[in-house]
């Protein structure tokens, strides 16, 4: 039994941000009834594609755990295909451009009225307001929701980061949304319509940003780099490079082999609690008792000071020296590691947050499983479906239609 198991979901999402929340969804055990356009189907099977004639992993690694069915919703026999999987399925998730259901017949009131238990879950770039109407992807969301206006160096230009917080980010959010609005009809018996802009979830991810803007009204960001240099604030919370969020310091400094290695570096975070050890390890005993050293609130103006001879150090040993040194010391570091060292890590096989799939097309690949682990819903990753390879099984075990009935439809075009 799992989790989600007996939920049908309508998914009518594609690209990014829509199908990590369905992802997860299939992984809480839900039925997910991925509909895509016949002989097209969602953008990213033919995006960046590594093996020719495959599913590009763009999409395999989006739609695990999903059976895909090919249906035209803007053909007359389409569209009551669609009103019946409205019927009977719980939820309808989708990313489309702003408009794009109303235009195919399906706005949320005419939803409502086939099954006023339907939980209707959107993503869109941005809620109501001036830029409602936009189409948005990543890098959009990211500069919108104030992730790039805050991320880089301060003498640099914004940054937008690796971390997908715009669409992926706002797939968890509205994932969220969804198993709460489940929760709710056990209770109301009635569905209901949830929002989840991309602006919105990006700016909820920089929440302490924003906490930021407000400290800065009435007095400059003491655990910013630029304190310790002297360098003035601006009106807007500034880019802070990898300076600690919190109000422990912490920098990314270099390790040994950092001239041709690109990662060889270590966060490593000044603890107030474990500052003597620190000050053990790095060879400055006597900053435990040197005035200039001895209290956080001594060391912020000389950060520069004390994370370089930190670095000194660090240079001295490898990352993973530097956890095995310090961790026992709970002093808080954090070895840089690459997509590759990831790839290779055996305690993420064995906990399945790296998985191996087979896949008919282009044989084993490598997936990020679930990164939620619960004990009484555990997770089998199945690979993605190909373009329509549930269509006949979905309309005749969902919907009850025959064979031959299927065959019509197929040559009209319909599926
Ligand atoms: N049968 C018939 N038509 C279908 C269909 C189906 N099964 N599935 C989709 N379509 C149609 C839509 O109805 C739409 O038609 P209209 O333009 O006539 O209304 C058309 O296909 C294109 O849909 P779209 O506008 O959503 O797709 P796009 O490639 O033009 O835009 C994107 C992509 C992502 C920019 C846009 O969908 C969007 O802004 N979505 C919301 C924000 C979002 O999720 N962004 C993150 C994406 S990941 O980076």
């Amino acid at each position: 039994m799992k989790a989600l198991e007996g939920i049908k979901i309508l998914d009518f999402t594609h690209v990014q941000s829509g199908p990590t929340c369905t992802q997860l969804l299939g992984w809480f055990g839900a039925d997910v009834i991925k509909v895509e356009r016949p002989g097209v189907g969602d953008a990213t099977r033919k995006q960046l594609v590594d093996v020719e004639g495959a599913d590009s992993l763009y999409f395999t690694m989006l739609n695990h755990n999903k059976r895909s069915l090919t249906l035209n919703t803007k053909h007359e026999t389409g569209k009551e295909v669609l009103e019946r999987l409205i019927k009977v399925c719980d939820v309808l998730v989708e990313n489309f451009a702003p408009g794009a259901l109303d235009r195919m017949g399906f706005p949320w009131e005419r939803v409502q009225e086939i099954n006023p238990r339907m939980i209707m879950a959107s993503v869109k770039g941005f809620g109501p307001g001036p830029y409602e109407d936009c189409k948005v992807y990543e890098n959009v969301a990211q500069c919108a929701g104030g992730a790039a206006s805050t991320t880089g160096f301060r003498d640099g230009p914004p940054l937008v980061t690796g971390a997908q917080i715009g669409d992926s980010g706002t797939g968890l959010h509205l994932c969220l949304g969804i198993v709460t609005a489940l929760f709710q009809r056990e209770r109301s018996g009635r569905g209901q319509r949830i929002l989840a802009p991309m602006q919105d979830g990006v700016l909820n991810l920089c929440r302490v940003k924003l906490r930021d803007q407000q400290r800065l009204e009435r007095g400059p960001l003491t655990e910013y780099s630029q304190y310790g240099e002297g360098v003035p604030f601006g009106e807007a919370t500034p880019r802070a490079g990898n300076d600690s969020g919190g109000g422990q310091p912490g920098r990314i400094l270099k390790c040994r082999g950092w001239e041709s290695d690109p990662n060889a570096y270590t966060y490593f975070i000044t603890q107030a609690a474990v500052w003597t050890q620190i000050c053990e390890v790095i060879g400055k005993p006597e900053w435990k008792e040197d005035s200039d050293f001895a209290t956080p609130q001594a060391r912020l103006p000389r950060l520069n000071t004390v994370f370089e001879a930190i670095e000194q150090w660090t240079m001295t040993k490898t990352k993973f020296e530097i956890m095995d040194i310090c961790n026992p010391l709970n002093i808080p570091v954090g070895p840089i590691l690459s997509m590759k060292e990831l790839a290779e890590e055996p305690s993420l096989r064995e906990t399945g947050t790296v998985v191996e799939v087979d896949h008919p097309e282009r044989g084993q690949y490598l997936t990020v499983g679930c990164p939620i682990k619960m004990s009484d819903s555990p997770v089998d990753v199945v690979r993605s479906p190909l373009l329509g390879e549930h269509t006949d099984e979905i309309l005749c075990e969902v919907l009850g239609y025959d064979e031959q009935q299927i065959a019509g439809m197929r040559e009209a075009g319909a599926v």
